[in-house]
């Protein structure tokens, strides 16, 4: 071989092997036990609380006397805010009211079991000590703390799981530029600046695995086209090189599809689980994980005027439909400048940790409804010793004959009220569980009833 052709040749190699193979040799291999067993508290836990904050919390959905349109987090992009006349809101941040204890109580109240806080949104500030930038709460405001260190010290006190949301574009950082002016715009990179960006990431990423030791690394604003596919990938090795059990959302890499948030079908791709944005499935989807998030009123960082919250009914609801159809309930929340968690959003979690005192048996690790449609709720259900299996039949509409049919061939052992313990009658005629409930509902909310069946659930 002349050495003008083994030069092609090397660099015929080269460039297949960086295009193709060794990318995917990247990322971190894993068995499917593995991956149960980093799963496994994530999938168990069912509900966590997601929290907006950040400088846009000041002029909370207001922008010179104006009230703007849309969500409270995006007004430098609704209000076209130019980076020098969002900057000086930084000097305003001071949020003395501010108690991580505090917040982590309300979470654990409500029956949370992790809280995935705004590291830095699509404004680029952050909440922790960066030394990437001076855009941070340390360096550029009043306040001068960390924000994040504070919040994952009393996770762990408290037993909540720490996780941090990031975002991917930024509308601060000078190698990103915004595009235009029309609705939800994505950035545009710099030709030169995306190896500094990544590195800027990378550097943040691994400050905040080094500091606060998140659980789950949520990202957000991967749409920019700037931002590939191999990208993500990069990112996800990295993060699990350095954390091996670190669990990542779908948003690292550009798999989701739209506000649906469930990846495309047409390829392989980077991330953990699907993340549905301000909706639920229509059905449950087996052998995928998937975590939906919403809001309780219309915006996720904190808006003075919007006063139009879900009933504390529709939250629960929410949760238990999420649980039915195996999925995780990620539930916002968009504290004050002042760093107060708003109280129509701490009146709903206390109801509904109310309600998980006494049915959250019925949420925590268990898998989907065996059903399609019951017409009476939902279901949950768990294995039991034995190979047996309790249904939790979650009533949302209470039957007026006081009977509730499950269609199920099993033989029924035990019925009972989860809530209070009362133990219910029960038939099985022509491939149906009948259950005799009481004549009013005992929880308007939704009464959970604990049914037992032999063996695995054998629809009808
Ligand atoms: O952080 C909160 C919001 O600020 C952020 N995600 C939640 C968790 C967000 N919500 N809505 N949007 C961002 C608007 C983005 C909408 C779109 Fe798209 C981006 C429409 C087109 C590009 C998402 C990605 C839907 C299709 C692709």
């Amino acid at each position: 071989m002349t050495r003008h052709k083994l030069y092609a040749c090397l660099v015929g190699a080269l460039l297949l092997s960086s295009s193709l193979p060794a990318i995917a040799a990247d990322l971190p291999s894993e068995t499917a036990a593995e991956r149960d067993a980093r799963m496994e508290w994530w999938r168990d836990a069912r509900f966590g609380m997601f929290i907006h904050w950040g400088l846009y919390a000041i002029p909370a959905g207001e922008w010179q006397g104006k009230p703007i349109g849309g969500i409270g987090e995006w007004i430098m992009d609704r209000a076209n805010i130019p980076v020098d006349e969002y900057e000086p809101l930084a000097g305003q941040f001071n949020p003395t009211e501010f108690d991580a204890a505090q917040w982590v109580r309300i979470a654990k109240d409500a029956g949370m079991k992790y809280m995935v806080i705004t590291s830095k949104h699509h404004d680029g500030f952050c909440l922790f000590d960066t030394a990437a930038t001076e855009w941070d709460v340390v360096d550029a405001s009043p306040y001068g703390k960390d924000l994040l260190i504070q919040l994952s010290r009393e996770c762990r006190k408290q037993g909540l799981k720490f996780c941090t949301y990031y975002s991917i574009m930024d509308w601060h950082h000078p190698a990103q530029y915004r595009g235009s002016d029309q609705r939800y715009n994505p950035t545009k990179m710099h030709a030169d600046r995306k190896t500094e960006y990544m590195a800027f990431m990378k550097q943040q990423l691994k400050e905040l695995l080094d500091t606060c030791d998140p659980e789950v690394l949520w990202f957000d604003g991967e749409w920019p086209s700037w931002y590939t596919e191999e990208d993500g990938r990069e990112i996800y090795a990295f993060l699990r090189k350095h954390k091996p059990e670190l669990i990542i959302n779908n948003r690292v890499g550009k798999g989701r599809r739209g506000m649906e948030g469930l990846n495309k079908g047409d390829q392989e791709y980077v991330g953990d689980f699907g993340t549905p944005e301000q909706q639920i499935p229509a059905t449950g989807l087996s052998g995928v994980d998937w975590e939906s998030c919403m809001t309780m009123n219309h915006t996720w960082g904190f808006k003075k005027n919007d006063h139009d919250w879900k009933s504390t009914e529709t939250l629960v609801r929410n949760l238990i439909d999420i649980a039915s159809k195996g999925g995780n309930y990620l539930l916002n929340v968009g504290p004050t400048a002042e760093g107060l968690i708003p109280g129509p959003s701490v009146e709903r979690l206390a109801g509904m940790g109310e309600w998980m005192k006494a049915n959250g048996e019925s949420i925590y690790g268990t898998t989907a409804s065996p059903f399609a449609k019951t017409p009476w709720g939902r279901c949950t259900q768990k294995t039991l010793p034995g190979g047996n299996t309790r249904l939790y039949l979650h009533v949302f509409q209470w039957p007026a004959d006081e009977k509730l049919t499950v269609p199920l061939k099993n033989k029924p052992t035990a019925a009972k009220l989860l809530a209070c313990g009362t133990e219910l009658g029960f038939a099985a005629t022509d491939g149906n569980i009948t259950v005799s409930l009481p004549a009013e509902a005992p929880c308007k909310i939704a009464t959970v009833v604990a049914l037992d069946i032999q063996g695995e659930p054998e629809v009808n």
